[in-house]
């Protein structure tokens, strides 16, 4: 299928943020939030307790911020020469589409299409180009199987761009599915992970704003739909409509008209289904440094809490490990509500453990999702770290959460019925329901308010990972062995030995 017309002025000259400031604002109050976004500021990060917001502010909501009474830091005065640095870089380039200079700076979706093409032409034997689906406008959502041992065994999938402006994310799942390629046979720990797990990789699930933030609107998060676009990462159906998501269409988070009404969604959801193997899938997304899980929709934990920590734990210990950056790992819902996520789907209805690492930079500088591309090798290469852990994870034969049966977090007041499965066994698959039958709650604020503080105090910024993003890890002395302590016996004690159930559903 052919790209369709796009609303947009391909020709003209990419939007211009002259003057837009990037301020922090720490402990904010949710009021003052709401007036800068309506004076035309934007939310870019947002930290947990202590909680501070990174806004980006225009030249006309200036005024308003000083008469806040939040504390405000300005920490880029002018986001404009950043842009313009990049793209100017970005045009010297020149296609790029495979060799080893391929990591040195963002690429473009052709530029990504075609290395996965050239990934898969040059290891025929362990990859297959897999189909996810086809994006509103037409573009392909493409992604790398890789399998090198049975074909029926576990299999984790790596997702990137749901949201267009993170382009940190395209590069660094590009890069893993790359390096776990081309390592197979030469690095042993890459070479244990794939003979006994699958792992797919999709590098663009947002095609179409991935384009649009390229060639019009760098600070683009949606997909296109209507010119005004859909927040994908609140459209997914388990808990659609909550608070944390807006029905305003010009919000940021905008949930679209009904559950899986935007076809990217759909499609990631009808090939997480259609896959029988899969026991993981790590969405990532920027920025932060923060390692989230389900519950996103509640701040009530899921069954599963004691295990995603965890897990989400050994991860973490072992991207440290790589560099000196330090993830926080916490419930989504600890940063803000957010209703209609990918993880609390994926977890509730297909029964994986879901993971939403939020990359490079961390809080303790100038947060931005337009970073210094020499961020891009090293963040591959701790997310290498971390996915290594889930694969021994998955190959230990430890089992995906038992999702099924009543739902003792369910607090929406629609009883069991809303829970991640029927008693019947069978998926409750709640893109089928387009009937629009979804809570109401409506909380058009963005984060939602509540962002109560991680358990044990936040630990990014140890110094060894230096700030913003900006800057290259030089000299790190750190080994980029994961660290494999006592957690997969802890992992076993609290219960990860299920019944592969979630799978079996879907057979
Ligand atoms: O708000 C989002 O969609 C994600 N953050 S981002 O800055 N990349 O937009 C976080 C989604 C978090 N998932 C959960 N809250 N569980
Ligand atoms: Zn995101």
């Amino acid at each position: 299928m052919g790209v369709v017309t796009v609303a947009w002025n391909a020709n003209a000259a990419p939007r211009r943020y002259d003057g837009h400031a990037i301020v922090r604002i720490e402990a904010p109050q949710p009021e003052e939030i709401a007036a800068l976004v309506s004076a035309g500021a934007v939310i870019l990060g947002d930290r947990p307790g202590p909680d501070s917001v990174h806004l980006r502010v225009p030249p006309q909501a200036k005024a308003m911020l000083a008469a806040t009474a939040a504390v405000a830091e300005t920490l880029v005065a002018d986001v404009q020469p950043g842009l313009d640095a990049e793209r100017a870089r970005l045009a010297l380039v020149g296609p790029v589409t495979h060799g080893a200079s391929f990591f040195d700076d963002f690429r473009d979706l052709a530029a990504i299409n075609a290395h996965l093409d050239a990934l898969a032409a040059a290891h025929p034997g362990i990859t297959e180009i897999v189909s996810v689906g086809t994006s509103l406008e037409g573009r392909p959502i493409r992604g790398i199987a890789i399998r090198a041992g049975a074909a029926d065994g576990p299999s984790l999938l790596l997702t990137g761009t749901m949201h267009a402006r993170e382009w940190l994310s395209t590069m660094t799942v590009t890069c893993l599915a790359d390096t776990l390629i081309s390592e197979h046979g030469a690095d042993p720990a890459i070479t244990t992970a794939l003979d006994a797990v699958g792992i797919i990789v999709v590098p663009v699930l947002n095609p179409d704003g991935y384009v649009y933030s390229w060639e019009a609107e760098r600070y683009w998060r949606k997909n296109r739909r209507d010119g005004v676009g859909v927040d994908l990462n609140r459209n997914f159906p388990f808990e659609w409509g909550g608070e944390g998501s807006s029905g305003i269409p010009e919000e940021e988070n905008y949930r679209g008209t009904a559950p899986a009404s935007e076809p990217e969604a759909a499609a990631l959801m009808a090939f997480i289904l259609a896959q029988d193997t899969l026991v993981a899938h790590v969405d990532y997304h920027s920025y932060g440094q923060l390692l989230l899980y389900p519950w996103g929709y509640t701040s009530t934990p899921t069954r599963d809490a004691a295990e995603f920590q965890a897990l989400a734990e050994a991860q973490v210990d072992a991207m440290a490990a790589v560099h000196g950056r330090q993830y926080l790992p916490l419930q989504g819902s600890e940063l803000y509500l957010a209703a209609g996520v990918a993880d609390d789907w994926a977890y509730a209805d297909a029964g994986l453990m879901a993971f939403v690492p939020e990359l490079r930079p961390d809080f303790e500088g100038p947060g931005d999702f337009v970073v210094d591309p020499s961020n891009i090798r090293g963040t591959c290469e701790e997310t290498l770290a971390g996915v290594l852990v889930l694969a021994e994870w998955a190959s230990e034969g430890l089992e995906p959460p038992d999702t099924t049966g009543a739902d003792d977090t369910d607090t929406t007041g629609q009883g069991t019925e809303s829970g991640p499965t029927d008693s019947t066994g069978e998926s409750t698959s709640s893109n089928a329901d387009t009937t629009g039958a979804v809570t109401t709650s409506a909380d058009n604020s963005f984060p939602g308010g509540e962002a109560g503080g991680p358990p044990g105090d936040s630990s990014e910024g140890d110094g060894t990972g230096g700030s913003g993003g900006a800057t290259e890890d030089e000299g790190c002395s750190c080994t980029t062995e994961p660290r494999r302590g006592p957690w997969l016996l802890m992992l076993a004690m609290l219960g990860l030995l299920r019944r592969r159930r979630a799978l079996t559903l879907r057979q």
